[in-house]
């Protein structure tokens, strides 16, 4: 995949962009900086773009530091399963600063900063990342997918595509209520092959819902690329079929994808019914803590692919800006580390979910086939249950 301009049409007159494919990512490892001046800086992001620049930097960046630290920690034996999302911060943060309060967010696989830049605490992420009787979801859900109420997170779904259905459902709620939010459904190139995928489109079209679709193309499906999963040259040139406008982004790109999906959602918000914007980008990890890519990628393609880190592109500008000097860049990394190192001992010292906690959360009263079962399995236990 080569040469995708910040924001095209799905299909430009031209021809369009090349279709990414997994076996080309570029001759080079050089890390391209962003190809932003300061003048357009300022057009793109306004008048407090420096402000802008820091928190987006601090954005990605805390995801790099997490998932570093995860990783190890999945390593260890610390914690049973972890997802990174490194190579897809530009994507995840880009897609945060462009939300509204009122929004509600439906992810994929790979969004869980935005749950954090949303307001999801970390240390509650991180009691749920060691599943513990803290966690939210009470070590029932996988781990590395979490829910924020306060931050209209909704529960990841390690079901593919089920999401997309789900935002087109809220969307209409959204409509059906006034109320002015919109519903974002992030999903992954692989998830596009998915029923719902489709189902969820082409109701998001009849009913021109204010939904936004954002396809996260990191050019695999755990062990299938891209041009195993679609005869189509692009993902975004799908939206068509279903009467609506979708276009491409350089997902590696924070700018950009942030530009782009803050135009999409204004669009949105006046009623113009759904988008579809595919965002562009690379996995640079394993699919998760479970794969070995290894055994399905071409001879170094993931050490080529990081010559397009959205981290790495992202501090290359700020090189040439003359922004964020590497004292104050490792400041700001040592104080991430030094708040994901805290929230990891807090978390990991917690205990696990209380036995009887498996028969809470279901039911408000729970109905007697339930209570009969926690009691003998009390008695079994030697009746410690209050
Ligand atoms: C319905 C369903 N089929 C298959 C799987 C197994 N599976 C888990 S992740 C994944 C690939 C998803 O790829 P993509 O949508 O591109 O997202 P990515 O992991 O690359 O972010 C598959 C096939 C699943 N979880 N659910
Ligand atoms: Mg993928």
């Amino acid at each position: 995949m080569s040469g995708v301009p910040p924001s095209s049409p799905a299909r430009p007159p031209s021809g369009g962009a090349a279709p990414a494919n997994a076996d080309d990512v570029g001759a080079g490892t050089a890390v391209v900086p962003l190809p932003y001046s300061a003048k357009q800086l300022q057009e793109l992001l306004g008048s407090s773009w420096e402000a802008r620049l820091k928190e987006m930097y601090r954005g990605m960046l805390l995801g790099r530091v997490l998932d570093t630290r995860m990783l190890g920690l999945q390593r260890q034996g610390r914690v049973a399963f972890y997802g990174p999302a490194t190579g897809q911060e530009a994507t995840s943060v880009g897609a945060a600063l462009a939300m509204a309060e009122g929004d509600w967010v439906l992810p994929g696989l790979r969004e869980q900063l935005i749950a954090l830049m949303r307001g999801l605490d970390l240390t509650l992420y991180l009691h749920h990342l060691f599943g513990n009787d803290l966690d939210t979801a009470r070590g029932r859900q996988m781990p590395c997918h979490p829910s924020a109420r306060e931050a209209r997170y909704v529960s990841m779904s390690s079901n593919i595509g089920t999401q997309i259905i789900h935002a087109v459902g809220l969307a209409y709620a959204l409509r059906y209520k006034r109320e002015t939010g919109v519903s974002w459904a992030f999903f992954g190139d692989g998830a596009t092959s998915s029923n719902d995928f489709h189902s969820g489109m082409n109701f998001a079209g009849v009913w021109k819902l204010p939904v936004l679709f954002v396809c996260t193309n990191n050019q695999w499906a755990i062990s299938i690329p891209n041009e195993k999963q679609t005869a189509s040259p692009t993902f975004a040139e799908k939206a068509q079929a279903y009467g609506f406008e979708g276009s491409r982004v350089d997902g590696t790109d924070v700018v950009a994808v942030y530009h782009a999906l803050r135009e999409a959602r204004e669009a949105l918000a006046s009623g113009k019914g759904p988008r579809m914007i595919e965002c562009v980008l690379y996995r640079l990890t394993p699919h998760s803590s479970s794969d070995d890519p290894s055994r399905y990628q071409p001879k170094g393609w993931m050490d080529r692919a990081k010559a397009h880190d959205p981290l790495g592109r992202f501090e290359a500008m700020l090189d040439k800006l003359g922004m964020l000097p590497s004292a104050e860049r490792e400041a700001v990394r040592a104080e991430l580390d030094a708040k994901v190192r805290a929230a990891i001992q807090e978390a990991e010292v917690m205990p696990p979910p209380r036995f009887e906690s498996l028969f809470e959360d279901t039911l408000r009263t729970p109905a007697w086939p339930l209570t009969e079962e926690r009691d003998s399995f009390d008695k079994e236990q030697g009746g410690n249950f209050p």
